[in-house]
């Protein structure tokens, strides 16, 4: 879409009197408070819905627009959107930040004081909810066609607090003051069928579904802005509702206490988000939720193409439809049901929409994460839909039989169904066989799914598998998180940057710069700063800035080896103890995590972090020298603050295991250097930041496999390994263990030598000496500094505009 100037296009040459006069009156029209009676929520509210504004118009015009081009509408479906706050955003993408800050100067108001208020909104657990709004943003920056349709979860990703460094839950209050960058149209409400069962006409053999309850699905759209084009896109998120309209039959019975509790039950279905990361919850109003939104986000689509008057037919024509990990694959019989039953369409030609509209791309290589829906269940809640999966289970098998003949093996594996006891719907599998196109989400990990994940799919339909790699939206995590180094980048190679990022690469002639150099360390050194300021401000502990920053921020999970980690600074500390003047430079280790809930392994290794931490802070000898720190409920508001602080960025995933990762792009781009295993998208890091810019270490993924196919003994190593076998006894025999609980972290220790899925002592010695690469490198701060220059330089290759590109290119053909 072209920029297109709208109503607001005016309002963007805009005057700090004129915004200030806007300010007021919503304070006082909206809040009904002057500006000598209103508190904090006010001044945010009324600061909100000044820029929102400003935002409406092109936002009009961009809806308006939408389909008259020739270019095809992205449709992304996600349980998850973790989108940030939306203050600071919208301020850049209408370039009015300047215009504000000097508007509410005069008034005696700080707007970063202001921002800090947003609470943002958590509606995802880590990287694939962050993806989602990386993504979002980059494709109403690019100018593209695109809503995104998602769950209006009433309590995000639960809130983290630490008690005795135990993690503890609470709910997230997301809501509770009323959230101005979304607004409902409830004219655009629809109903949703559950349960019930599925009536045949005997004389035309024609189905149809009679649900027995019904929700009411209401969408709440959120702005999202381009970056400086005029252009609005939008992201539609469900709330359920109850509706006696869509509950008749009970009202009508008279019971009326029954029906309305009935319709609260309906609004459980977007209550909660499950705050599961990489691992299924298999819970059925999970299912419950897949199935409401993407029925939601199918009804949007058929009526606008009702409105627009195109036949559905041309769906393909016009529409790609993108599923973001199998949670809302439901949506492919979805929209078979809908075109055979509702359109009265022929199977095979609703079967033939349905294949070129949908894609798929898979975020995990963790096999128990591919969602499966027992049989039972989706015959209960969905038995339409469990009739056309049976039937397209039954095409497809025929296919696999016709490809492969004399191969019942791999007939078993392929099938949609799982046999067993239980039998299972494995949505991977229904989301391969009907998309087309499926994707991973970095080079290693689409190799890796062609391999092993969806091997016998990539050899039946090789010309569907392809790759794009992740990428992160510089506005947010470079101009908008780190405008200091944001000012040098664009003073050095101009403001292009921001929408191509590839231009940053004109940084690299800087690297050896011995006075550029400076600039750049003075800069990370105020980030430091100003993160040490949030950080004693949240623990009461002081932070110096010259030690090394050592991050690690990101879902906790054993495949992820937060224990690694630990491991090395529980040698560090024992190193230091043993011998005061071991020449180690100080560092400060940064973790960001939460564990699910359910997932005790995890939450005992958040408790050992927390009491290593507090073992090393209360040593007066390692002041100044080693220390811990673990900020509690780490998200995107707090990485938004630790990236540009970050000196090294740790990404020490077992090979194999991490598909792509994207906080290794932001910290690298961020100027932080990587020490990582070669998983995910490290690979392409070290590829584009060059070898000798990257610190390596580790198993490879072929290593990984013959290792454990050779009978991987962590016990042996842990025996052979004088140093790994201390630290290991100092953990097991309670070492920073709070009193009267020595054995507390014997579980992590008997996981770690006697199973130790993840390899985390098969691959210790080699951490440990890479770290000491490291250490060596950070006494000689030219070098460093120019190799964080280099990382900075040549990460343009991350950013999520580019991801779109080849999204457009591969896939939204
Ligand atoms: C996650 C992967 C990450 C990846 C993000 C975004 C799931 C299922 N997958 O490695 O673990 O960066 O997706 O693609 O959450």
């Amino acid at each position: 879409m072209s920029t297109t100037t709208g109503p607001t296009a005016t309002a963007h040459a805009h005057t700090p009197q004129r915004f200030a006069e806007e300010f007021i009156s919503h304070l006082e029209l909206d809040r009904g408070v002057d500006l000598s009676t209103a508190g904090e929520r006010d001044v945010y509210a009324a600061l909100a819905h000044t820029v929102r504004d400003h935002l409406m118009g092109d936002w009009l015009t961009t809806v308006r627009d939408r389909g008259k081009g020739q270019e095809k509408t992205v449709v992304y479906l996600s349980a998850e959107y973790l989108l940030g706050r939306q203050l600071g955003n919208a301020l850049l993408a209408t370039g009015l930040t300047d215009i504000a800050r000097e508007a509410l100067a005069g008034l005696d108001l700080d707007l970063d004081a202001i921002a800090d208020l947003e609470v943002e909104p958590g509606l995802g657990n880590g990287g694939l909810g962050r993806l989602a709004a990386c993504f979002a943003y980059s494709l109403a920056t690019l100018g593209r066609p695109a809503i995104g349709y998602g769950i209006c979860y009433e309590y995000g990703i639960f809130e983290q607090s630490f008690e005795d460094g135990r993690q503890v839950e609470k709910p997230d209050q997301w809501l509770d003051h009323d959230n101005p960058w979304m607004f409902s149209q409830r004219e655009h409400a629809v109903s949703v069928g559950f349960s019930g069962h599925v009536e045949i006409d005997p004389a035309t053999g024609d189905r149809t579904w009679h649900p027995a309850e019904r929700v009411m699905g209401v969408p709440y759209n959120l702005l999202v802005p381009g970056y400086g084009n005029n252009v609005v896109n939008t992201l539609r998120l469900w709330k359920a509702r109850g509706s006696s309209q869509f509950n008749l039959e009970v009202f009508n019975a008279g019971d009326y206490i029954e029906a309305v509790r009935q319709q609260s039950l309906s609004e459980n279905i977007s209550r909660v988000l499950y705050p599961e990361d990489s691992t299924p919850a298999g819970k059925e109003l999970r299912l419950r939720q897949q199935y409401f939104f993407t029925a939601c986000a199918l009804a949007d689509l058929v009526r606008v193409a009702d409105i627009e008057g195109f036949p559905l037919s041309e769906i393909p024509d016009r529409v790609s439809i993108q599923l973001n990990d199998t949670h809302p694959v439901i949506a492919i019989p979805e929209l078979m049901r809908i075109l055979i039953d509702e359109r009265g369409m022929e199977y095979e030609q609703a079967w033939d929409i349905t294949r070129r509209t949908f894609n798929y791309t898979c975020h995990t290589l963790l096999p128990e994460a591919l969602e499966r829906w027992s049989v039972g269940l989706l015959q209960y809640l969905l038995p339409r839909h469990m009739e056309l999966i049976y039937r397209m289970n039954k095409r497809f098998l025929e296919q696999v039989r016709l490809t492969f003949p004399m191969d019942e093996s791999r007939v078993i594996r392929m099938s949609i169904i799982e046999e067993g006891p239980e039998r299972m719907v494995r949505m991977a599998h229904l989301a391969t066989v009907a998309s087309a196109h499926v994707n991973g989400v970095a080079a290693l990990h689409s190799q890796l799914l062609r391999d092993t994940v969806l091997k016998d799919f990539a050899e039946m339909y090789p010309e569907r598998f392809t790759n794009v790699t992740n990428g992160v939206t510089p506005r947010r995590f470079l101009k908008l998180s780190n405008p200091r180094l944001s000012d040098l980048i664009t003073e050095s190679v101009g403001e292009g940057w921001l929408t191509d990022l590839e231009r940053i690469s004109g940084l690299e002639q800087f690297a050896d710069d011995p006075e550029f150099q400076e600039r750049w360390r003075a800069v990370k050194l105020a980030n430091k700063a100003e993160l040490a300021g949030i950080l004693e401000a949240r623990t009461g502990r002081v932070f110096p800035t010259d030690p090394m920053y050592d991050i690690m921020i990101k879902r906790l999970h054993e495949y992820k080896r937060q224990m690694l980690k630990l491991l090395h600074v529980a040698t560090m500390y024992r190193r230091l103890r043993l011998d005061p003047a071991t020449p180690i430079p100080p560092r400060m280790m940064l973790f960001g995590a939460k564990a699910a809930p359910g997932y005790q392994m995890a939450k005992l290794i958040i408790r050992l972090i927390n009491q290593v931490g507090a073992t090393i802070a209360a040593d007066p000898a390692m002041a100044g020298r080693l220390s811990v720190v673990f900020p509690a409920n780490y998200n995107v508001t707090l990485a938004e603050k630790i990236i540009p602080a970050a000196d090294l960025s740790e990404q020490i995933s077992m090979a194999g295991k991490e598909a792509s990762g994207t906080g290794n792009m932001k910290l690298s781009l961020n100027g932080a250097l990587t020490i990582g295993t070669l998983d995910g998208a490290n690979v392409e890091i070290r590829e584009l930041v060059g070898e000798d810019n990257f610190f390596l270490f580790g198993l490879t993924e072929d290593e990984v496999v013959s290792r454990k196919a050779a009978g991987y003994n962590p016990g042996l190593v842990y025996r052979e390994d004088q140093e790994l076998r201390a630290v290991i006894d100092e953990i097991a025999g309670g070492y920073y263990s709070p009193p009267g609980e020595p054995d507390l972290f014997a579980p992590i220790v008997e996981s770690l030598l006697m199973r130790d899925e993840y390899l985390v002592l098969a691959d210790y010695r080699s951490y440990i000496d890479a770290q000491e690469r490291v250490d060596a490198l950070w006494g000689d701060q030219q070098a460093w500094t120019a190799m964080s220059i280099r990382n900075t330089a040549r990460s343009g290759f991350f950013s999520s505009d580019r991801a779109m590109r080849d999204y457009f290119e591969r896939i939204w053909k």
